[in-house]
């Protein structure tokens, strides 16, 4: 692993300002981006790809390497900054983004160096999560496979057939992180489909659950590290976050989930992420 090596300059905190600032630049092209669920995502990300998963960008295919699954695939520019920032391929790469030739599109593709498995359409992710863990298992090998799940996505029904196969099968090697940012496309979760309480729902399909703040990423790291929680369960985080989070003009409202900026706003928003960092 390389994990040492790219903290030795950086904390999880500056990664995650790398990502967004990524984020906000992608945005800025001609194709936009969902900006609000990469940004509530990035801390996790960061967590994940500088700190828990095993993974080296110079072997990407190695049969022992962890697993990680963006379920929610709509979050890309999300997984593209996080992937360039890790070195599964050049950080230059990212300006190409959406335009025409490039294998940065709007839902990430097996193409991408890093990506593990095609996502977009939701409620999947879970499930194919389950299938890794399995095939490590039958493999004898001890990586674990790490889910990324959207809030609202949780409202199809394939995700919860997942969850109840993963506990019935003890996967204790699948971790699930579920980003709660309380909206989903058109509005809030809670208006649209209540899913509180979302951690007593969790356990009672027979997981291991626990229930943080979703934008301190050493903590967020020191959790998912420490999974599996419970011997023989599979493991959920419920990652409270804010969608569009530290830009002040997007920040916990709908608007964010799809954004092209104007070179205006570009401006805003990367002043915003200077602020943060200083703030920081
Ligand atoms: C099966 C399916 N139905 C609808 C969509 C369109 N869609 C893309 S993002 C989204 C909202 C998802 O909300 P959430 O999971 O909460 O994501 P986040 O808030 O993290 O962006 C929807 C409905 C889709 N990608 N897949
Ligand atoms: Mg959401």
């Amino acid at each position: 692993m390389t994990v040492t090596r790219v903290l030795e300059r950086d904390t999880l905190d500056t990664v995650a300002a790398r990502i967004r600032s990524h984020v906000v630049d992608m945005c800025a092209g001609p194709e936009g981006g969902h900006l609000g669920g990469a940004f509530s995502c990035a801390d996790v990300l960061a967590a994940l790809y500088f700190s828990v998963l095993n993974v080296d960008p110079r072997r990407p295919e190695d049969p022992d390497r962890d697993r990680f699954l963006l379920s929610k695939g709509h979050a890309a520019v999300g997984l593209y900054a996080t992937l360039a920032e890790r070195g599964f391929f050049p950080v230059a790469e990212l300006a190409g983004y959406g335009r025409p030739g490039s294998r940065l599109m709007g839902h990430p593709v097996r193409a991408v160096p890093g990506v593990e498995m095609p996502t977009g359409s939701l409620g999947h992710g879970l499930a194919l999560g389950c299938g890794f863990a399995l095939a490590a298992r039958y493999a004898g090998r001890t990586s674990r496979s790490f889910v990324l799940l959207g809030d609202g996505e949780l409202q199809e029904g394939s995700v919860w057939e997942a969850a109840i196969a993963a506990a019935s099968l003890r996967l204790d090697r699948l971790v699930a992180v579920v980003d709660r940012n309380g909206l989903q496309l058109t509005g809030s979760t809670e208006s649209i489909s209540p899913m509180e309480p979302l951690a007593d729902r969790w356990r009672s399909f027979g997981w291991a659950v626990r229930d943080v703040d979703g934008h301190d990423p050493d903590r967020l790291a020191d959790h998912l590290d420490a999974a599996p929680w419970e011997p023989g369960k599979p493991s959920v985080l419920i990652a409270r976050t804010v969608k569009g989070q530290g830009l002040p003009f997007l920040a916990g409202r709908s608007a964010s989930h799809y954004v092209t900026l104007s070179p205006r706003n570009h401006a805003r928003a990367v002043r915003a992420l200077r602020d943060m960092e200083v703030a920081g």
